[in-house]
């Protein structure tokens, strides 16, 4: 079926479906390596291009294909490419846009390895990089050299919850002939669009909330034009990055409730942030839904609602929250996020915990910091288990 002019949830459920051949209603897992040529001629044509047909998984494959064209058409991408992880993702785009003496520039506070394999792997491949306060968008003009050729962003960042204003990074950007990419993972493309705000590439960790159920790892990378598409997937699929059909096919499956499960999730978020916010033993919070949030008048513009991510400070810094990690039952301690189940963890010693301190002060991950991933459970329980946590503060 052609989603193209259909609304948001309609495509969430039928995008980039297949018309399978035995009428299955859900496209069938291809689980094979490789595909069957009709004759030696066939098997030229689909090598060359002439002909579209699947020869490889690596190199396509229907069920992760079905994915691929939906979360591109969610992002109003011209294509995806699904590949084994986010880290995957972050790397297709790194090899892809950087070359030996090119600089990029991002903001200091991202996933941990996202900064960190840029500062310790590929200096050894020439490629330099600068990290500020990409909130700041002065920050990034300083920042900018003659050999800059990427603008990595991440908004809201893991797990400042720092907001970019991603339309004036990407007009600053292109007046110097720089690409940006964004990393969506905390949004996903139902609270914000990046490509329509300007970037050129979108990146999310899909074991996030775009599969939505902590139960596989995977990434995918949208393109904006067909050339940085075809660049992309030259080096995804000879790097070997590429998804699993098996993992693609849970991952369309969790992608079909995208939407009420982040509805439902940032309800949540938002009674709990409230309450968090007026809780005496908390000592600051970071959630761009509060009016409190550095740029709270930027997510309402950018972003469609403020997401299910919060952090905060517990009085008493690392030690008091530490004793909240401790003492909570519903919500379980562990990394990860965008899941239906809530989750919080601590970041200086977890997440970001290869930064060095510097590098985690100055981004403002301050070891006191501790995230929660707000899930899909009764808010009233969430809020009694940090209560209850809280209380022995
Ligand atoms: N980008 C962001 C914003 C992330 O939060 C993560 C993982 C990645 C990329 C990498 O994705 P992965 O390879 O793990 O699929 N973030 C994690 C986190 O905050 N806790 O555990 C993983």
């Amino acid at each position: 079926m052609d989603t193209k002019n259909k609304g948001f949830n309609s495509k969430l459920i039928h995008a980039g479906a297949y018309e399978d051949a035995k009428g299955s209603a859900v496209n069938p897992i291809y689980q094979t390596s490789t595909f069957k040529f009709r004759n030696a001629d066939h098997g030229a044509r689909c090598f060359s291009g002439e002909e579209k047909g699947f020869i490889y998984t690596r190199l396509g494959n229907p069920t992760i294909e079905e994915l691929e064209n939906a979360v591109a058409e969610l992002e109003n991408g011209v294509g995806a490419l699904a590949v084994a992880s986010g880290m995957a993702a972050v790397n297709t785009v790194y090899l892809t846009v950087l070359s030996q003496g090119d600089h990029m520039i991002s903001h200091s506070s991202v996933y941990g390895p996202s900064r960190g394999i840029m500062e310790k792997l590929y200096p050894k491949y020439g490629v330099e990089s600068t990290y500020v306060d990409c909130t700041d968008l002065s920050n990034i003009e300083k920042a900018i050299k003659p050999n800059t050729k990427l603008i990595y962003l991440e908004t809201p960042a893991n797990p400042t919850m720092g907001i970019t204003d991603i339309a004036a990074a990407s007009e600053l950007a292109h007046k110097h002939n720089i690409l940006v990419c964004v990393d969506n993972t905390f949004c996903s493309p139902y609270l914000q669009k990046p490509l329509d705000l300007g970037a050129d590439i979108v990146l999310h960790s899909m074991t996030k909330f775009i599969n939505g159920h902590a139960d596989i790892v995977g990434g995918i990378v949208i393109a904006k034009t067909a050339e940085m598409f075809s660049e992309l997937k030259y080096v995804m699929t000879n790097m070997g990055f590429n998804m699993d059909p098996h993992q693609a096919w849970l991952t369309r499956r969790g992608l079909k409730t995208l939407a009420i499960r982040i509805d439902r999730a940032q309800q949540n978020a938002i009674e709990v942030a409230n309450y968090l916010e007026k809780h005496p033993k908390v000592d600051w919070i970071l959630f761009p839904g509060l009016k409190s949030h550095p740029q709270h008048e930027l997510a309402k513009k950018q972003m469609k609602g403020p997401g299910a991510m919060i952090s905060f400070g517990v009085k008493g810094g690392l030690e008091a929250g530490k004793i909240v990690m401790d003492n909570v039952h519903l919500a379980m301690l562990a990394v990860s996020l965008g899941g239906i189940e809530t989750l919080i963890q601590h970041p200086a010693s977890m997440t970001h915990s290869k930064l060095s301190k510097e590098a985690r002060e100055t981004a403002g991950i301050s070891d006191g910091l501790v995230r929660l991933s707000i899930g899909i459970e009764d808010v009233e329980d969430i809020i009694a288990d940090l209560d209850h946590a809280l209380s022995l503060v």
